[in-house]
């Protein structure tokens, strides 16, 4: 991975940082939302999560600093584990049952799998609930800072019982300052086992919060509370990776006929670069000096053989034209030839004489979907395709152009066109035109991406990163931090 400029940037913003938090920012609570599709692998790095926000380090596992949650026993009064992290001074369960004591209900089994545990090494960590005896709100847990800290708080909400869940909960600031945030609480089905709550502590040492909860039954909490710092941002390709790319060819070699495929799948790994295709032109601003290879507009392309077919798809890809095309030019394609004029195709993006973006996809009629961005020439766009099959209208086919411009057709669709074995990149088929311009950072999945995850990709890939010259004088500072705290945020959307 090449981590080396985004290091370099963050061994500048701590020293920022520091520097800010010593003029004393006021701590800050903010609610980022719920995962309820990991279940219980919210320790597993195997299993892609919904959102960047809720694991600022990319890595597919959450609070990788520290918990303190329920642990595997017997009885209804249980030990728990604390793997605390440096940052937090302590956490207090906090039991205050009408009935007294220690109020810990074990209602699910296999909450994580010790042996996909990161981190703090447990026995084992299932889905307890520390719950206080009584409806009203309740403070079931607080904690306190050691040191100044930005991180994400996770709060599982378990058990297979949706009676044991609070319908609200809110941590708030108790010392230090009066931060606040309620979330929301998404409405579990009954089975349910495990669903997430997070939010993002920025605050200082001393602070002090509470974690209230609500609820309609006396049996209703939490699993506990885990920790992971918001450091420096991942790299794009990172980014990439962290979603389990199918197929990722980042068209950064500086020369020869091979885009290497990042990942690698059997059957067909990397791509050929074809007729006057060149890799080594500079890439997008986000890719951390990555190059890209251009395309002429006459007979190039990169070829990827494939045997694999895709039960659902997202298609993704940075385009960068030279001149707006005569007709529909395709940045990728799925065929079964290599005939310069295939008459078999689907899985393509494509775009036209108006600069108007395209997926367009087979199942036995062509399903497409415009964007309404239109590109300009000489500018970079970042462009994503998704495809999902689904009867009683639950099918679609979409669309997004720089992270927001999302349209969707939706239908009753079948399953994706399976006569395709390779991928074609700046070819099109019949007789369009071929793409004129710059491709780079082509990634296939074969599964959906969230909108968070293409938001993230797209100000990633975006952005380049602030680099400020040392020795940093106060002046630079202070007329940096606006920039740079943009950019920190923005890269972990
Ligand atoms: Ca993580
Ligand atoms: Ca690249
Ligand atoms: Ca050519």
């Amino acid at each position: 991975m090449k981590r080396s400029t985004s290091q370099a940037v963050f061994a500048i913003s701590a020293a920022i940082v520091f520097a800010l938090a010593a003029s004393a920012n006021a701590t800050t609570v903010s609610f980022l939302g719920s995962d309820e599709t990991t279940g219980t692998a919210w320790r597993s790095t195997s299993v892609v999560k919904p959102s960047f926000a809720f694991d600022p380090n990319a890595d597919k596992a959450y609070g990788n600093d520290g918990y303190y949650v329920t642990i595997t026993g017997t009885g209804q009064d249980r030990p728990v584990t604390m793997a605390l992290p440096a940052y937090i001074a302590s956490v207090t369960d906090k039991y205050i049952g009408g009935g007294g004591g220690r109020y810990i209900a074990n209602q699910y089994p296999d909450f994580d799998n010790p042996t996909l545990a990161i981190g703090p090494a447990v026995a084992n960590v299932n889905a307890g609930i520390f719950y206080a005896n009584e409806t009203g709100p309740v403070t079931i847990m607080d904690f306190t800072l050691a040191q100044d800290a930005d991180f994400v708080l996770t709060i599982p909400l378990v058990g297979n019982d949706y009676r044991h869940r609070p319908t609200a909960l809110s941590v708030t600031q108790t010392a230090g300052g009066v931060a606040t945030a309620a979330a929301v609480v998404p409405t579990p089905a009954s089975g349910d086992a495990v669903n997430y709550l997070f939010f993002e502590v920025d605050g200082s040492a001393g602070d002090a919060f509470d974690v209230v909860i609500n609820g309609p039954d006396t049996i209703h909490g939490t699993g506990g509370v885990a920790f992971e710092s918001i450091g420096p941002a991942p790299s794009y390709p990172d980014l990439v990776n962290a979603l389990n790319p199918h197929g990722y060819w980042r068209l950064g070699e500086a020369g020869g006929t091979t885009a290497f495929n990042e990942v690698g799948f059997p059957g067909g790994e990397n791509g050929t670069y074809q007729g006057n295709a060149t890799p080594g032109v500079a890439g997008i601003p986000g890719g951390g000096g990555d190059t890209a290879a251009s395309f002429d507009g006459a007979g190039d392309r990169v070829r990827i053989l494939d045997p694999h077919d895709p039960t659902n798809y997202t298609l993704e890809a940075w385009v960068k034209l030279d001149a707006l095309p005569t007709s529909w030019a395709n940045v990728v394609m799925r065929t079964n030839t290599d005939s310069y004029a295939p008459n078999a195709f689907s899985h393509i993006l494509q775009v036209n004489s108006a600069g108007m973006f395209r997926h367009y996809s087979w199942d036995g009629s062509g399903r497409h979907v415009d964007s309404t961005i239109l590109a300009q020439p000489d500018q970079w766009y970042h462009v994503v395709g998704k495809y999902h099959p689904g009867g009683s209208g639950n099918g679609f086919v979409s669309i997004s152009v720089n992270g927001t411009d999302e349209k969707k057709v939706s239908g009753s669709f079948g399953n994706p066109w399976t006569g395709g074995d390779r991928w074609m990149l700046g070819d099109s088929h019949q007789s369009l035109p071929d793409f004129h311009g710059t491709i780079d950072e082509v990634a296939i999945y074969h599964h959906l991406l969230t909108s968070q995850h293409i938001m993230a990709h797209y100000e990633a890939g975006i952005t380049a990163p602030t680099v400020i010259p040392e020795p940093i004088s106060m002046l630079a500072v202070g007329l940096s931090i606006a920039g740079l705290g943009g950019y920190m945020r923005r890269r972990r959307a």
